[in-house]
């Protein structure tokens, strides 16, 4: 196939030169613009740099990097070397980035702003003589024997040669490759592992997700190309990060497929800054995730704005949206909501809406390549219309966990992904999905979806944020007990609204602190909330069997969210957070 990607960054630098990109904007950060020219061209100098740190073919990168150029470098290269990257969170503690670093085994961790010189975090590490368990890391990605390593010499590395974990900054390794020379391509198969990401994991430690050289084409094959239809004007902003699937795939992949560029920020977008960047790039597809919708409707408002007016589709996953947010979302962008769910072991979206059929409220059908059923608990299909759990099937699915094989056993079972997910078919063949099958809280012996009464109470125009928990009594009875985040009164429905009517837009000097540090939630005062109290369950007696039905509210500043704004449910039960 003249088209299979092999080294997926020699396809990539290949892929821009037939198309003619060279010249066209990759990456936006800051003021900067990068073409896909410069981008493969420094990639292929970096590739030095990293092979001159003593990385290998088959060596775990570890990149624990803010989203921008170094990040799209960084990346690339280990592509290019054969080696494989292990991206992870930058602002993660110390103790999950050294646990990482040694459970992949990482020979070099590039690392950004702040990390440089704190020498705990990703401690030196002898190079192990046995590879990484489980995943396959090593088999398709160790180059043949006798076979010369990326620059011409021989690998003569032997496996048991101590070699100390060394640490790249990311500023170095940029000023390094502009002098270095190109290095070619290390011939690797699509099969070749290429990156490794951690889930974030809602409880247990993280596990060490495995893609290969072949998984990113497909995913802008499929989603990109297919039903986002992501052509070379597109403009990308995602505020899912790049180490993370979801923005992996929006605002790398599917810019370096398509000839098309991406807005980079280092941080996650606060809702001004989201408005700012989409005007200031014309932005015409956003990603998100639904807690970050609702803080953007809630910031502006919801009648449409012409900062949004380069907007063609807002795509959401990570979680699903509340009901009755996606119109307002489509009333202030101008432009449809596309859900969609996927998972780090499916490596992107196994399920989606497109611009020919969009199901709101679900996450639409099934990517095509993929098969979707729903299964109960021992694992048989659920009758039509019943609830289950998502199993998948398909090519993108990873081979398995890093060092995880009875995890691996667990989760993989005949080729098909347990996704934990709950959902229900559609008539139309769209999915809704119910939340996670450890979401489910027992209550007097009673399974009860936490999500249904949430959505209940979401209602409530005082109600930004809501989770609810089981909570066991000093006796040791469960009660269902509910958080919740109030609306400020700046961004409460019913009352003025902040930016409504008013693009943050500034023409004449954009920002370039595009991240202020998020302003912290307000909540509404405390004299209001006894009758907030009681109109909550109120509301919940009016729509809610009486056993579901929370026995008591907590007022909360903020819920505990991963970074890519799912709930980590877990911290609130244990009030940990
Ligand atoms: O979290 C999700 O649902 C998701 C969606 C698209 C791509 C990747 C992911 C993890």
């Amino acid at each position: 196939d003249a088209d299979a990607p092999g080294n997926l960054a020699a396809h990539l630098a290949a892929l821009s030169e037939r198309r003619g990109w060279g010249g066209r904007a990759a990456f936006h950060q800051g003021h900067r613009v990068w073409t896909h020219g410069e981008v493969h061209d420094l990639a292929a100098r970096a590739t030095t740099v990293l092979a001159d740190h003593g990385v290998r073919p088959g060596d775990r990168v570890l990149l624990a990097l803010p989203d921008g150029i170094a990040w799209v470098t960084a990346f690339l290269a280990t592509a290019r070397l054969g080696a494989v990257a292990v991206l992870v969170n930058p602002e993660l503690p110390a103790a999950e980035h050294a646990f990482m670093a040694a459970d992949s085994d990482a020979v070099l961790c590039v690392t950004g702003p702040g990390l440089e010189d704190e020498p705990t975090r990703f401690p030196g590490r002898a190079r192990s003589a046995a590879p990484p368990r489980g995943a396959g890391l090593h088999p398709s990605a160790a180059p043949p024997q006798g076979a010369t390593s990326h620059n011409g010499a021989a690998d003569d590395r032997q496996p048991t040669t101590p070699l100390p974990a060394e640490r790249l900054g990311a500023d170095q390794l940029l000023a390094l490759a502009v002098t270095a020379e190109p290095a070619a391509a290390h011939p690797v198969d699509a099969h070749a592992p290429l990156y490794v990401q951690y889930t974030s994991g809602t409880t247990g430690r993280p596990k060490g997700v495995v893609h290969t050289h072949g998984d990113p084409k497909l995913y802008h094959d499929l989603i990109g190309r297919r039903l986002l239809r992501i052509t070379p004007d597109d403009v990308t902003l995602s505020v899912s990060k790049l180490f993370f699937a979801y923005g992996f795939g929006n605002a790398f992949v599917f810019p370096l497929f398509s000839g098309s560029s991406a807005v980079l920020v280092d941080r996650r977008p606060t809702p001004a800054a989201v408005d700012e960047l989409v005007a200031r790039h014309r932005v015409t597809l956003l990603y998100s995730v639904p807690s970050a919708y609702a803080a953007l409707v809630a910031d502006r408002g919801s009648g449409h704005q012409a900062c949004f007016a380069s907007v063609r589709a807002a795509v959401s996953a990570g979680e699903g949206m509340p009901d009755g947010l996606a119109p307002q979302v489509t009333e202030l962008l101008g432009a449809p909501v596309l859900e969609q769910i996927g998972s780090t072991e499916a490596g992107h979206a196994f399920c989606a809406n497109g611009f020919d059929h969009n199901h709101p409220g679900t996450v639409g059908r099934p990517v095509p390549g993929f098969e979707v059923e729903l299964r109960d608990r021992a694992g048989h299909p659920v009758p039509e219309g019943t609830e289950g759990e998502l199993w998948v099937r398909g090519p993108t699915v990873t081979p398995g966990y890093l060092n995880r094989p009875e995890e691996t056993e667990r989760t993989l079972i005949g080729g098909w992904l347990s996704t934990h997910d709950r959902a229900r078919r559609e008539p139309d063949g769209t999915y809704r999905h119910l939340g996670r099958t450890d979401d489910m809280e027992m209550v007097g012996g009673i399974t009860v979806s936490p999500l249904e009464v949430e959505t209940v109470l979401r209602r409530h125009p005082a109600v930004k944020e809501v989770a609810v928990v089981a909570i066991p009594d000093p006796r040791g009875k469960t009660h269902l007990r509910a958080f919740i985040v109030p609306s400020g009164p700046s961004n409460g429905p019913t009352t003025p609204l902040r930016g409504a009517g008013n693009c943050a837009t500034s023409p004449h000097e954009p920002a370039d602190d595009e991240q202020p540090t998020p302003a912290p939630p307000i909540p509404a005062p405390p004299a209001e909330l006894p009758a907030l109290e009681t109109e909550l369950l109120t509301l919940a007696r009016k729509h809610l069997a009486p056993f579901k039905v929370p026995r008591s509210v907590s007022f909360v500043p903020s819920l505990p969210r991963t970074a890519t704004g799912k709930l980590q449910r877990h911290l609130v039960r244990q009030g940990a957070w």
